[in-house]
């Protein structure tokens, strides 16, 4: 095997050389190296050899393929240089105009997390931001979710290993984290990334992307939070989205509720995806229990106050009709230059 080895790398290295171009070269390269090509085909015999023979067979395979690479890399430059060469001398038009550079663009979720912090900027709320690693006391206790309460299996948690931390399953911890650290009135959205252990599917990741919203203060009631979320949703995905309130239950708001909006696809005639409803949810929300209001110092008989949380994959699948979350993440290029730009 080792003489054969050898002799591929001669044949090899006498093709590299007689290349004429880079899509020849590129070629040469695969049928030496590629997944199919004759390199790897010689070492499915590897298998057969004795322990002895596959320590020194085995480096030798990697050390001709990096060789091969550095001769690849080798006549590349010098048809660069042949290319170069040929045109000197030649008619050079420098009025014409360069290759334009291709410019990167912003991934669709950033470009829309800096959406919705100009949306809420523009009501007058702050923006903050949490830690992704959080522990028990802010993901779930101050949360009104104490240890052994069945909601907090709601939502499956990725736990650390031997330290008392965890992946943040929801962006919530941030209300606490910054009611410790404000005191009312308080405006606050808070995106970032959050981690579940949910099976992958069409419209489940185990990391995605929420925000959270907080306003607290005296008199802040329900009506703020439907003129709040109505104005900021219809800025964000559609100038004509209806909401509808439904109720629902999360241990941290009393009461809490789900928010529907009209089905984007169909306009609310109902069709396959609003699974002839005419409604898509968005995102739970409810007035902060007064338990989470004691957790972070706030007597809960002189201050109220609305929470909200929402997917914001979900919220861009439903603006830009897209079937999959899991486009999100591929980093197809076809798919992010359907974006608007920057
Ligand atoms: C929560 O996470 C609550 N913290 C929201 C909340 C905040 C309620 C404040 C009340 C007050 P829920 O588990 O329903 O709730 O998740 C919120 C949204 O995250 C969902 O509506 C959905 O849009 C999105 N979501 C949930 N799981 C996934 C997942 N695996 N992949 C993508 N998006 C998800």
């Amino acid at each position: 095997m080792k003489v054969k080895l050898e002799e591929l790398r001669a044949t090899a290295i006498t093709a590299i050389a007689a290349a004429k171009n880079d899509d020849e070269l590129y070629e040469i390269e695969r049928s030496f190296t590629g997944r199919k090509g004759q390199l790897t085909a010689l070492l499915k015999g590897l298998k057969d050899l004795s322990n002895e023979d596959k320590r020194i067979v085995g480096p030798l395979a990697n050390k001709i393929k990096d060789d091969l690479q550095i001769e690849v890399g080798k006549r590349s430059a010098e048809l660069k240089k042949e290319a170069f060469d040929a045109m000197s001398g030649a008619f050079f038009d420098a009025s014409l105009p360069g290759n334009r550079p291709v410019v990167g663009r912003l991934h669709p979720i950033t470009k829309f997390i800096q959406e919705i912090e100009d949306t809420f900027l523009s009501l007058n709320f702050d923006i903050a931001e949490g830690p992704e690693v959080e522990d028990d006391y802010h993901n779930f206790t101050a949360l009104n979710i104490p240890e052994d309460h069945p909601a907090r299996d709601m939502q499956d948690t990725l736990w650390a290993k031997n330290i008392p931390y965890l992946l943040r399953t929801h962006t919530s911890p941030v209300q606490i984290r910054y009611m410790e650290s404000h005191k009312p009135p308080i405006r606050v959205v808070c995106p970032g990334r959050v981690y579940r252990k949910d099976d992958v599917d069409a419209t489940h990741s185990p990391m995605f992307h929420q925000f959270e919203g907080l306003m607290i203060d005296k008199t802040t009631n329900l009506a703020h939070l439907k003129g709040i979320l109505t104005v900021a949703l219809r800025r964000l995905i559609h100038p004509d989205l209806e909401l509808r309130f439904r109720s629902s239950y999360f241990p941290f708001v009393e009461p809490g509720m789900e928010v529907d909006v009209t089905c984007v696809m169909c306009n609310g005639d109902g069709c396959h995806v609003c699974k002839r409803s005419g409604w898509i949810e968005m995102l739970g929300c409810g007035m902060v229990h007064p338990n989470v209001m004691k957790s972070v110092g706030l007597d809960p008989q002189e201050y109220q106050g609305f929470a909200f949380g929402a997917g914001i994959e979900r919220l861009l699948m439903i603006k830009f009709q897209i079937n999959d979350i899991r486009l999100f993440f591929e980093n197809d290029p076809r798919f992010l230059e359907q974006f608007p730009q920057i």
